[in-house]
Parts: structure tokens; sequence; C-alpha cells
């Protein structure tokens, strides 16, 4: 299966090899692609990556997710 996330601050092909390296050693992780210019990344898997892991892996390498990943927080601060 394929999760995409949208990581933010990446800004050359280093920040793209520390990205596509955190989230490639994460267990079941079977490949990572990386548009930098998009920040858009997916994630190729055999099973579901947790949310949370993506997070702290990209959060681990220097840069953050953005959260429109985050389903449900954005919504209960509008209520
Ligand atoms: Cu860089």
């Amino acid at each position: 299966m394929k999760t995409t996330v949208n990581v933010q601050g990446m800004t050359c092909q280093h920040c793209v090899g520390s990205v596509s390296g955190a989230l490639g050693d994460l267990p079941n992780v079977q490949g990572v692609v990386v548009d930098l210019g998009s920040g858009d990344v997916e994630i190729t898997s055999d099973v579901e990556i947790p949310q949370s892991s993506i997070e702290d892996a990209v959060k681990g390498a220097g840069y953050s997710v953005a959260p429109e990943g985050e389903p449900g927080l954005g919504d209960n601060l509008l209520i």
C-alpha cells in the first residue's frame, strides 16, 4: 500500500536523502519517493505505517509533517 504525507522544510537533495533515509528505516517500509518541489513523500509498505511513526521519523530527521494529514485535530479546534 502507499501512504502520502507532505513534509515541510526540505530545501535540497541532502534533505531528501535525510527524510527518505529516516522513513526507509521504519519497519515494513519498502520504498520512499520524495518530491522535493511539493514536499510530497510517498511511502510504499506491505502493511499500514502508523501516522505517528511517520511523523516521529520525519521529526527525527529535522523536518515536520504538514498538519493536513492529521484527521480530526484541526476540526476539533474549530468546534
Ligand atoms: Cu537540504
